[in-house]
């Protein structure tokens, strides 16, 4: 029983040391909501929580400096990729210390130490032949003389029929995919269908790791990954892995180093993932620290938080690596999570479609802690989520305001109005006393549980639920009312209030990092030579002590007005309109024409004064229409567009010398003027203007 016993913890332990990972954003742009609400949040309330139990945790990250996109953002900008990643790394790394992401190193892939890693892990695995080297014809644009890889390409997908997959992936289903693989491909860069040429390149021959995929992802981790990530993975293996190229014929990212890779870089999927590893180095070497038990030692655990999109390259290939290397761990988790929608449509950078944090700390300065409650309550855990600013107002306004500010606003400032600021030495608890310091020690059990589980959204709400019962026993025991007549009670009341108050400063840590600072001065709490911790919530008696002294009140939350929330919504409004006119696709002009031809146009003002749908067609009305000249029939392909009794009496403009032509039996005798709208819907091209009359030429 006892061995057992050993044997259980033994195999059960909870590991003391943690490598966390997020996805290295790509320095072509700025980062907005999405990927706080997919990647960093959740992975930053993972580490936060991880040291607050005591953990030695490496929560590592960095810019991918490499890839397509920001040759592509280069040449869109008409500067160097280098000055690109320069721009973009500065305010990415500013973005998350203003945003509270605490990360131990934030490097960059441009850096010696990552192409030192990068290039020793390619080294070792061609040394150990684990590439299959091989000459193949792969995508290439004549006009741009450049072969097409990654993003320079984009076609229908073969997997999901997805029309602007890339050439190394598609976003829709995530499938990584070889360029030749797209249907009807089309180069970015000139718009041209590309020729094939021969070309050389290393090949990653994943179907050789099936057996270990298999075993490793199907039958080791079917209970603890997230569907949507064991899905995917499931997927992929069972619709069979192929050799994917892991160098380019790119001028931009690390030179392949070796033997006939002049000229060629490692594909970016390649290089990103080692990464984590070149930033945990670098991280270690300015500790003092040693790197490798972070990424050797089978007890560390090693969870990479990332987007949908980014599975294949967590799960499949980057472990394919990592296992042909050797002596590297595998991750444990990746609990990825799906994508955030802004306002009910996809966030786009290229169309400005986004919350960019630079911009949002602007307009709510010093409210991190809103927008990361915000997403968090909101996280697209297990499916695609919206983030409205109607919904950011109302947790702002009707939980953070009104539950947690409320609550802590009342125990502070009936301290210092009784007690100036000391807390009272309770007399006796009542029954309710007592089950509200039992459940007080329950939270940061019932916390972690969410938390071990990467179910971030639950935990939040669980941290929200402490708020909840102390604004609840505040607000029946109203110590405001009973202070008039036993005072002895109100001390037992603030006490018990002040309890619940310290843990919530704990507690709140992780998800508000921002307000838990200072709740911590207000309550003076971990002023103390230890900090309070986590478990300290569930085990110490008491978190503060009868004449432990509190600070005055500040303000924790304040309301968001509609018209902040209109003032955002107007902004989308205008990058929509921005969008449509950016995007509008203007057929080319038709061939000049001169005067002469022109003068043969006559047009007129006409008003529609009968109209029918005509029998067994969508498209055609049948128009009575009186030129001023005459009346006549016309036949007009608008029935999608307006009813027939919708248009009776409008004015319109009249080709009136148009040769007639029958049309389904009908003959027309001339053509009224119509355009589309930014919708594509058709309207009339209209002098409805007063005064105007029928037969008023149109010059
Ligand atoms: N740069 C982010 C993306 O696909 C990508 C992640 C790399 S993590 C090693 O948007
Ligand atoms: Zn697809």
């Amino acid at each position: 029983m006892w061995l057992n016993f050993i044997l259980m913890s033994e195999n059960n332990h909870t590991p003391n040391r943690y490598t966390i990972t997020a996805a290295l954003p790509y320095t072509n742009g700025p980062i907005h909501i999405g990927h706080l609400a997919g990647v960093y949040v959740p992975a930053d309330i993972y580490a936060r929580y991880l040291r607050l139990t005591g953990k030695e945790v490496a929560f590592v990250c960095g810019s991918d400096e490499h890839g397509v996109a920001i040759s592509m953002k280069a040449k869109k900008e008409d500067v160097t990729p280098k000055e690109i990643i320069d721009k973009y790394h500065t305010i990415i790394k500013k973005s998350f210390q203003d945003f509270g992401i605490t990360f131990d190193n934030y490097s960059r892939t441009s850096a010696d130490v990552h192409h030192e890693t990068a290039s020793e892990f390619f080294k070792k695995l061609y040394e150990q032949s684990d590439f299959i080297e091989e000459t193949t014809a792969q995508l290439y644009d004549e006009e741009a003389k450049q072969f097409l890889a990654d993003r320079f390409v984009i076609g229908t997908c073969p997997k999901c029929g997805h029309e602007e997959a890339y050439g190394d992936q598609c976003e829709n289903c995530g499938s990584s995919l070889n360029a030749t693989d797209l249907i009807n491909p089309k180069s970015t860069i000139t718009g041209s269908t590309p020729t094939t040429k021969e070309t050389k390149h290393w090949f990653l021959p994943l179907d050789r790791y099936e057996g270990f995929l298999r075993e490793w992802i199907l039958e080791g981790h079917k209970n603890d990954w997230k569907p949507n990530v064991y899905g995917q993975c499931k997927s992929w293996i069972d619709g069979g892995l192929e050799p994917r190229a892991v160098t380019r014929d790119l001028d931009w990212g690390i030179p392949v180093p070796v033997e006939g890779g002049e000229g060629k870089v490692l594909y970016v999927w390649f290089d990103a993932p080692i990464g984590y590893i070149s930033s945990t180095k670098e991280w270690a070497e300015r500790e003092g620290k040693d790197w490798e038990p972070y990424w050797k030692d089978e007890n560390t655990k090693l969870v990479h938080f990332i987007g949908k999109d980014n599975i294949v390259f967590h799960c499949i290939i980057f472990p394919a690596i990592l296992k042909s290397h050797g002596g590297y761990i595998l991750p444990e988790n990746v609990p990825a999570n799906e994508f955030l929608n802004l306002e009910g449509n996809k966030l786009s950078t290229s169309k400005n479609w986004a919350v960019w944090l630079h911009e949002y700390l602007e307009e709510f300065p010093d409210m991190q802690d809103v927008l990361r409650y915000t997403l968090t309550a909101n996280a697209p855990e297990t499916k695609d989520n919206d983030f409205t600013w109607k919904d950011f107002q109302a947790r702002n306004n009707n939980e953070l305001v009104a539950i947690l500010g409320n609550f802590i606003n009342r125990v502070v400032v009936l301290t210092n109005k009784y007690y100036e600021g000391v807390v009272p030495a309770p007399s006796n608890f009542t029954e309710l006393d007592r089950e509200t310091l039992d459940t007080l020690k329950k939270y940061p059990e019932i916390i972690s549980t969410s938390l071990e589980r990467y179910r971030f959204r639950e935990a939040a709400q669980e941290f929200m639920n402490l708020a909840r019962l102390g604004n609840k026993y505040l607000a029946d025991e109203e110590p405001w009312k009973v202070i008039k007549q036993d005072e002895e009670r109100v001390k037992t009341i603030m006490y018990v209030a002040l309890q619940i108050a310290a843990g919530l400063a704990v507690l709140s840590e992780p998800f508000l990092p921002f307000t838990s600072s200072k709740l911590k001065e207000i309550l003076a709490v971990g002023s103390s030579a230890e900090e309070t911790s986590w478990n300290d919530v569930s085990t110490k008696e008491t978190l503060l002590t009868a004449e432990h002294k509190i600070n005055q009140s500040q303000l924790l939350f304040r309301k968001i007005e509609d018209s902040e929330i209109q003032k955002q919504l107007d902004k989308l409004e205008a990058a929509k309109k921005a969008n449509e006119n950016e995007n509008k696709v203007v057929t080319p002009q038709k061939d000049t024409i001169t005067f002469d031809d022109f003068t043969k146009l006559d047009m007129r003002v006409g008003t529609i004064i009968e109209a029918e749908k005509m029998p067994k067609t969508k498209k055609l009305l049948v128009l009575k229409v009186d030129t001023g000249i005459d009346t006549r029939t016309i036949v007009s392909g608008i029935a999608e567009s307006f009813k027939a009794e919708d248009i009776i009496g409008k004015k319109v403009t009249v080709l009136v010398n148009l040769a007639p032509r029958p049309l389904r039996g009908v003959e027309s005798q001339g053509m009224i003027l119509m355009t589309e709208n930014k919708e594509g819907k058709l309207v009339f091209v209209n002098p409805d203007e007063d005064g105007v009359g029928n037969g008023e030429g149109i010059n």
